[in-house]
């Protein structure tokens, strides 16, 4: 890395996320490193930023207190935000994972309601919007990603009229009865509209966001279109909102799999497992949204009734820390961990388990060779925007075996339509489906799997991004060439 070369004001193309595509990483000689993190946003937003001149990312560089100066690194600017510890407590910890995230995903647990969080939230926002603000080109486009930033595509407008907005939700947008429920709702509604175009995962996201705004704010709708009234004699503008399912880099993870060293690995995990004939597997990150807790009952349950032998068959939790100072993902962790124990202290034979529980992150080959490795791959989550998991394991199985498990509560479930779909909610449906997936004749895997491979291979993310930036460049140009503010 090295400092940044453009002077402010000159990208054609700005990504403002909550984090920064880069970890600072400490070294010996206590020097700061940065290691590009390798998250799907990171890998579509390479494949655009490839395609412009300038391009550049806002976002916080993962540690409170002062932030480092913008500097370069992959061929774009970085410009960090700074976030005090409070920050973290309040705009992200709390108004962001703790009210927030829990309500766009269906109340599974209660969202807290604390008016400071709002104003941590607030105050957060506007130091994103004015980091972004000045560093776009006249006319160039600003692309605000997720739940965390609702307010800075209205915050960005105020001050640049010149420029192209969007906005993209990964999670859900709740029903606009769960939605009404948050205090300053209509804040959040207006701080999205500043956008042009607003990006939804699932056909119903979209809906609910459109009834939301029509039903809180009486705005007029027409179809996607959403009529935005100016204020005093400004006139009236135009947003679109529209459902643009994410992908992943379909092409690059199939091809790991012809890597002979993640072959070998794939082979090795079987034989370290003690050699069961299959292997299920999930994999996510450790939040109440994944329905684990559900999964582990059902397979709990398996084992009891003696429909799962657990010399044959060994399941593989990966339980990727996450949130750990919030503290329903604390409790979450305590209850799954009690679980496995119980599972395996009733079910497992000596010398191997009957749910190989991994609470650490594993790198991105050794996932893939678990996804190799995998007779069945559950996703159960009890709500999710998209879920990329479930369409990382189809680009895995170039071979056309393995049977995808899928809650009808993921986004995916809208695509994946060959996959076995489940209401996770229902135990013994969730039961059934194991049972059926871990029963399937390989041709009638190698039939669903070649569908779902039509579809995830097809449908990558870089044409996710695409798609989204060319209905953005689309929209009709905004008005003059101001200057930024
Ligand atoms: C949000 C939305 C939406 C997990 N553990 C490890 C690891 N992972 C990777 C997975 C996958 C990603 O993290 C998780 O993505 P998901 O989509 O499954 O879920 P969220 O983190 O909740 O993401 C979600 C997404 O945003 C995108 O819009 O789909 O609905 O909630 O890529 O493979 N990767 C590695 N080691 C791990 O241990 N390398």
């Amino acid at each position: 890395s090295s400092p940044v070369q453009h002077s402010s004001a000159e990208h054609e193309m700005v990504v403002v996320a909550n984090r920064l595509p880069v970890d600072s990483r400490t070294l010996p000689d206590g020097a700061t490193e940065w290691v590009t993190s390798p998250g799907g946003l990171v890998t579509a937003m390479e494949s655009v930023m490839r395609t412009v001149d300038s391009g550049a990312w806002v976002g916080w560089a993962g540690a409170p207190g002062e932030a480092p100066a913008p500097f370069e690194a992959d061929g774009m600017s970085l410009y960090p935000v700074r976030l005090e510890q409070e920050d973290v407590e309040r705009y992200y910890e709390g108004y962001s994972n703790a009210t927030l995230w829990p309500l766009y995903h269906d109340v599974i647990v209660d969202p807290e309601f604390h008016r400071g969080w709002w104003d941590s939230y607030l105050a957060a926002n506007r130091r994103f919007a004015e980091a972004a603000a000045p560093v776009a080109a006249p006319g160039g486009t600003i692309w605000v990603h997720d739940y965390q930033l609702q307010l800075v595509p209205r915050m960005i407008r105020d001050k640049r009229s010149d420029v192209r907005i969007g906005f993209f939700n990964h999670i859900p947008f709740p029903s606009v009865e769960l939605f009404s429920q948050l205090p300053k709702r209509n804040s959040i509604l207006r701080g999205l509209l500043g956008a042009d175009l607003l990006g939804f995962q699932r056909e119903s996201d979209t809906l609910n966001f459109v009834a939301a705004v029509r039903k809180l704010l009486g705005y007029h709708v027409d179809g996607t279109t959403i009529s935005v009234p100016g204020i005093g004699a400004a006139p009236v503008r135009e947003v679109q909102a529209r459902t643009f399912p994410i992908s992943i880099d379909s092409a690059t993870v199939s091809e790991l799999t012809e890597d002979s060293a993640i072959r070998a690995r794939a082979e090795e995990l079987r034989r370290d497992l003690g050699d069961p004939e299959r292997i299920v597997l999930g994999v996510d990150r450790l939040d109440y949204t994944k329905g684990i807790r559900h999964r582990l009952k059902a397979w709990g349950e398996l084992l009891d009734d003696g429909s799962i032998d657990p010399h044959d068959t060994v399941m593989i939790q990966v339980a990727t820390p996450s949130r750990e100072r919030v503290e329903a993902y604390r409790q979450l962790r305590d209850e799954v961990e009690l679980t496995v124990g119980r599972i395996n202290g009733e079910h497992a034979p000596l010398g191997r388990p009957a749910v190989s529980y991994q609470h650490h992150s594993f790198d991105r080959r050794e996932m893939t060779a678990l996804f190799m490795a995998a007779d069945v791959v559950l996703v159960t989550a009890l709500r999710d925007g998209m879920n990329l998991v479930a369409k990382e394991y189809v680009a895995s199985r170039p071979d056309l075996q393995g049977v995808l498990v899928l809650s009808e509560f993921a986004g995916a479930a809208d695509e994946l339509r060959a996959a076995v779909l489940v209401n996770p909610h229902d135990i013994d449906e969730l039961k059934a489906a194991i049972l059926r997936a871990l029963a399937m004749p390989a041709e009638e895997q190698e039939e669903a799997m070649r569908s779902l491979r039509h579809q995830v291979m097809e449908n990558d993310v870089q044409a996710w991004a695409h798609d989204f930036l060319q209905q953005l460049e689309a929209m009709h140009t905004p008005a003059g060439d101001t200057a930024p503010a």
